[in-house]
């Protein structure tokens, strides 16, 4: 498989009280930008199956009532990357975040969709101008 092939990301809006959690990347493509937690969908993996995985391998938090949302397609010209980014929302939630991986995250902080905080992952930024609301 060529190694820029487009990749297929799974990025999670977790809710809590109308606040979505992002983290700060670190160590990887979009260093320094604030993302959802997610990442990328495994052979043979439901779209569901993956958001749970990742969300707990990296916060810590199980999520519950998982719902589809849009996606995006996003290259990142300078690390020859493309990623279609399927967005999937959850409602509900046990745990507290942690840094699960502190070579990948810097933090975790909740977040009022209308006052993100600068500068987003690509992934997240197009969303944003999709004019998408999470509900
Ligand atoms: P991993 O799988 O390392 O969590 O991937 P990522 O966080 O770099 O995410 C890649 C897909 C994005 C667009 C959700
Ligand atoms: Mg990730």
């Amino acid at each position: 498989m060529k190694s820029n092939m487009p990749m297929v990301g799974v990025g999670v809006i977790v809710l809590r009280n109308g606040l979505v959690l992002l983290g700060r990347r670190k160590g990887t493509h979009g260093a320094g930008t604030w993302a959802l937690p997610g990442g990328h969908l495994e052979y043979g993996e439901t779209v569901e199956d993956c958001a749970a995985r990742e969300v707990m391998e990296e916060t810590g938090l199980c999520i519950h009532s998982i719902t589809r949302g849009p996606y995006t397609s996003d290259v990142f010209p300078k690390e020859g990357k493309h990623y279609v980014t399927l967005f999937v929302s959850a409602r509900s939630y046990s745990g507290e975040p942690k840094i699960c991986e502190p070579a990948r995250c810097a933090a975790w902080n909740w977040f009022d969709w209308s006052d993100l905080p600068r500068p987003l992952f690509p992934p997240l930024a197009s969303l944003l101008e999709t004019g998408f609301v999470p509900k």
